[in-house]
């Protein structure tokens, strides 16, 4: 059996920091500086995440998307992290934690053209849905080649050390993300030059269809940042208040010179890996209904509803609020245009060099209508 290194932030009873137990009950004091508008707010975007994933799996279903990942399940992961940062910290996120950018004010119909590729996409179309990311508010894409996120984090953060910036870098990876050796790399330079990093490890207990124990032989992933000279905890990835605290401190703790920590937060994916992959060919529903009795939102709400924060019918507003922006949103992403053909020559060289404007000539007046495919 491999040993358990109990790593400092760990409760020795769980082995997982929490402040609320899978019904709501408050174990651990709740984080002072979160105010009531504050606690609302995450409950906000986490019903936010839970509604956006219906609708884009309902149009992915009617042939309205391509592809689709969801988050459900996870929402307390990314919401935590995204409250504890500030909003010039940079995010490499894995797959699932694109709401970081609505949190911090990016429109919510840029957000979902990137799953339409139309003309509102900042990125013109040429990602793959989900892929989000804009420089306006300090996130990076999916990185489709999992793993390669972490270097870009450690070496950013380098070059904010080296320029005296107080930027945290956080980066998220999946646990089939740490089988990858660029993981071990991001971490051991991180590590070696006490860069400003988070590094979070969203161990949603699958990789597609291999389950976490394939991925590791170590007791935890927190456990690994102990090899690379830095902290790591395990927190309790569907208690929004514990991978807040966790995340804060972490922040905190990089932004004031302290280095990197390494968050591992244990959750579920209770939906498929994308909407290309059926969860049913290699998962027990035992399983699933064990996990969506320890559902974020459920539990956060039993809480907010102890505390007198919030009833039933003001969580019935908050989805009911969701639910008409995001359709009103996917509605006008329906209406909107296609990105036009010579878009694709844009964004590559500052000054389009003469070659490329030639092709981007020749093509418009071989194409003179084109407009896109048809909606
Ligand atoms: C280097 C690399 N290998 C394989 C894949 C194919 N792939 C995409 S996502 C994925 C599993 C990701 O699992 P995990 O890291 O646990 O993230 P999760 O999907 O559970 O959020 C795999 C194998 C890839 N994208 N990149
Ligand atoms: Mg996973």
């Amino acid at each position: 059996m491999p040993r358990t290194v109990q790593t400092p932030s760990e409760d020795p009873a769980t082995g997982l920091r929490r402040h609320l137990d899978p019904d709501g009950q408050v174990v651990r004091p709740v984080p002072e500086e979160l105010d009531e508008t504050a606690l609302l707010e995450m409950h906000r975007w986490m019903v936010f995440s839970r509604v956006f994933d219906d609708k884009m799996m309902a149009l992915q279903r009617a042939g309205r998307i391509g592809f689709y990942g969801e988050v459900r399940g996870q929402e307390a992961g990314a919401v935590g992290c995204g409250m504890a940062l500030r909003d010039d910290d940079w995010v490499f996120p894995a797959l699932r934690e694109g709401i970081i950018m609505l949190m911090r004010g990016f429109p919510l119909d840029q957000y979902v053209a990137a799953n339409f590729g139309n003309a509102l996409d900042v990125m013109k179309g040429r990602q793959m849905p989900c892929h989000y990311s804009a420089r306006s508010v300090h996130q990076v894409s999916w990185s489709s080649s999992m793993a390669t996120q972490l270097l870009h984090a450690a070496g950013a953060a380098y070059a904010a050390k080296v320029k005296g910036h107080d930027r945290v870098f956080m980066g998220f990876v999946g646990d089939g993300g740490t089988s990858e050796s660029d993981f071990h790399a991001a971490l051991n330079l991180a590590g070696v030059h006490k860069l400003p990093n988070v590094f979070v490890v969203q161990n949603n207990q699958w990789a597609i269809s291999v389950p976490t124990r394939l991925q590791t032989g170590s007791a935890s992933f927190a456990q690994k940042a102990v090899a690379y000279g830095f902290e790591g905890v395990r927190v309790d990835g569907n208690d929004v208040l514990a991978v807040y605290s966790a995340a804060k401190e972490a922040a905190d703790k990089a932004r004031a010179g302290g280095g990197p920590t390494l968050i591992e937060t244990v959750t579920f994916r209770m939906g498929g890996h994308s909407s290309s992959d059926d969860p049913t060919r290699y998962r027990d529903a035992a399983l699933l209904a064990e996990w969506e009795a320890k559902d974020p939102i459920k539990r956060y709400e039993a809480w907010l509803a102890t505390e007198g924060l919030l009833d039933a019918s003001g969580a019935k507003e908050v989805r009911n609020e969701a639910a008409k922006r995001i359709n009103e949103a996917s509605k006008r992403a329906e209406a909107a245009d296609w990105p036009t053909p010579e878009t694709l020559f844009d964004d590559v060289y500052a000054e389009m060099p003469p070659n490329l404007a030639a092709q981007r000539d020749e093509m418009l007046k071989a194409n003179p209508d084109w407009k896109g495919p048809a909606h």
